[in-house]
């Protein structure tokens, strides 16, 4: 593709479709695609807002966060395309997959994050 074909861009109806049958906890609106993930308090939250700033800045395609005591909020938007793009639905399907891990649920030999609330950090509900 050249460098200046235009790259598709998803509009808000079909960013919401995509969203509901691959990523149904992300929502689309004000032109991005957002996800906000609950966390225990601060501790929990930096960890979250580090993880998911390894996976952007690996990837090339940067989000705006919103960052409180309890929750980060994951907003992504194309700015080249000046709109959304495949980049932000394959970025997001990272980050969910990253953040809502839970090893402890699979048939692996991590056991993941103890039960007992002094542990607790992501809110995976
Ligand atoms: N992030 C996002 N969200 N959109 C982009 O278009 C983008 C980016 N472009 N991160 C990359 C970096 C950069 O090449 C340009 C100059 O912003």
């Amino acid at each position: 593709m050249s460098e200046t074909a235009k790259v598709r861009t998803f509009g808000e109806a079909e960013a919401r479709a995509r969203l509901q049958r691959d990523l149904p906890r992300w929502t689309c609106a004000a032109g991005a695609i957002r996800r906000r993930y609950e966390t225990h308090g601060w501790k929990g939250t930096l960890m979250a807002v580090n993880a998911i700033g390894h996976l952007c800045e690996a990837a090339w395609h940067h989000p705006d966060l919103s960052v409180a005591f309890n929750s980060v909020e994951v907003s992504l938007s194309t700015h080249d395309a000046d709109g959304i793009t495949e980049k932000d639905f394959e970025l997001a399907r990272k980050i969910e997959d990253v953040v809502t891990w839970q090893p402890g649920k699979e048939a692996g030999a991590l056991d993941g994050t103890p039960a007992d609330p002094r542990h607790a950090y992501i809110k995976y509900e």
